[in-house]
């Protein structure tokens, strides 16, 4: 299952979460502010929100995440 980290008082956030429920993915949401601390700079290398965790690891950059979902469901396109 995909975990969602961030928070909803983030425009970045809500987008990510936008895209997933409208695709129809099964994720859970990890509620974290953005922080310059570790563990978190490992997820997310320059401390911002989101970041996604997969099974092959993480992602962050929202335009990258989004990318990252459509490609897994084409079948419902939200992008361009
Ligand atoms: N370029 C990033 C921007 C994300 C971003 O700026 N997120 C904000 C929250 S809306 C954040 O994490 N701010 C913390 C900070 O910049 O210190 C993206 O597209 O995901």
């Amino acid at each position: 299952m995909i975990k969602l980290y961030g928070s909803a008082i983030s425009n970045y956030y809500c987008m990510a979460k936008v895209f997933m429920l409208e695709k129809g993915f099964d994720f859970e949401e990890i509620h974290i502010a953005p922080t310059y601390s570790e563990p978190y700079l490992e997820l997310s290398p320059i401390g911002k929100i989101p970041c996604i965790e997969v099974d092959d690891g993480y992602l962050s950059e929202t335009t990258a995440i989004l990318s990252f979902l459509e490609s897994v469901v084409p079948e419902v396109p939200m992008m361009e």
